[in-house]
């Protein structure tokens, strides 16, 4: 995937004036079809227009209303990388989307609490009433997923996992196949699922646990979990140094079903004080304190 790579060093600036500019003439449509990971499928001639916050294919109304959420701690470089390419991803499968980035300012020197910055993401997202959003895409920052055909749609009663199989940029060696238990990458849910297993835990800081922890609710909710097939769920995995473990995850996970009321996205409110709200037409990006009243 050597054409990904010089887009690290784009700005957001850049990212937005390469959409704005797809929106007005043909000949630069095509342009994104060498930017991303295209594949078999392409609906790229569609127009999209920007209205409330939202991208929305000019003459189709699309099956879902969409919110994919990233969590960031720094990582700006894999954050315009992958925005550049979803925005590509989403227009082709003709979604009404919005993205959301949503990064852990303070503490500083604070490990990352992905859980956190989730439920706030969503709690935002349930705040604002107009987006009006049915499917919430979980999505890490430094996936792109490569098949157009592994659509990014919500199921009625069943979360979707959609990392099945990943392969760093650049390497040799072939996808990596993980365990059948795992959900972490990129999670496809509704609301009322996001809901019924009180979103993540609030407890997991640093690398590790916390999209186990979510799986173990599900487990404890008789909530299945779907996945497409080997061939569509295929993603490229940007690069970044590991982030800090977390060593007390194993013990965190012990207890995560007794926890599962109490510790989540229903006592998310006092944990987090949003510092700012920027909002871009390619992104809107939140940044946090997650630790405000601790
Ligand atoms: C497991 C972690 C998960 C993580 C997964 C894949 O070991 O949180 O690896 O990680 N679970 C625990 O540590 C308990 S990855 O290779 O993508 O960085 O998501």
């Amino acid at each position: 995937f050597p054409y990904i790579v010089p887009y690290s060093n784009i700005t957001f600036n850049d990212i937005e004036n390469f959409y704005t500019k797809i929106l007005v003439t043909k000949k630069n449509q095509t342009k994104i079809l060498r930017t991303s990971f295209a594949s078999n499928i392409s609906f790229e001639n569609v127009p999209y227009i920007y209205i409330n916050d939202m991208w929305h294919p000019v003459g189709v109304i699309s099956a879902q209303r969409t919110a994919i959420l990233i969590p960031l701690q720094g990582r700006d470089f894999n954050a315009k990388t992958f925005i550049f390419n979803i925005h590509a991803f989403a227009r082709r499968q003709l979604l009404t989307y919005t993205i959301l980035l949503i990064e852990q300012v303070h503490p500083l020197g604070h490990r990352f609490n992905k859980g956190r910055l989730f439920n706030a993401g969503v709690r935002y997202i349930q705040n604002q009433e107009s987006l009006n959003i049915t499917c919430l895409i979980l999505h890490d920052v430094d996936l792109i997923p490569e098949n157009d055909g592994n659509f990014y749609t919500c199921e009625p009663i069943h979360p979707k996992h959609t990392t099945i199989r990943v392969q760093q940029v650049g390497s040799k060696r072939g996808y990596t196949r993980y365990y059948e238990f795992l959900i972490g990458g990129v999670l496809l849910l509704t609301m009322d699922l996001y809901k019924k297993v009180n979103g993540f835990s609030n407890l997991y800081w640093g690398w590790g646990g916390e999209d186990d922890d979510l799986s173990l609710r599900f487990i404890q909710r008789r909530i299945c979990v779907v996945r497409p097939s080997d061939g569509l769920a295929i993603y490229a995995a940007l690069p970044h140094p590991r982030g800090q473990r977390n060593n007390a995850r194993f013990n965190l996970l012990t207890w995560s079903t007794v926890r599962l009321d109490t510790d989540g996205f229903a006592q998310i409110d006092p944990m987090i004080r949003f510092v700012e709200i920027q909002k871009r037409s390619t992104v809107t990006h939140i940044k946090l304190d997650v630790n405000a009243n601790e």
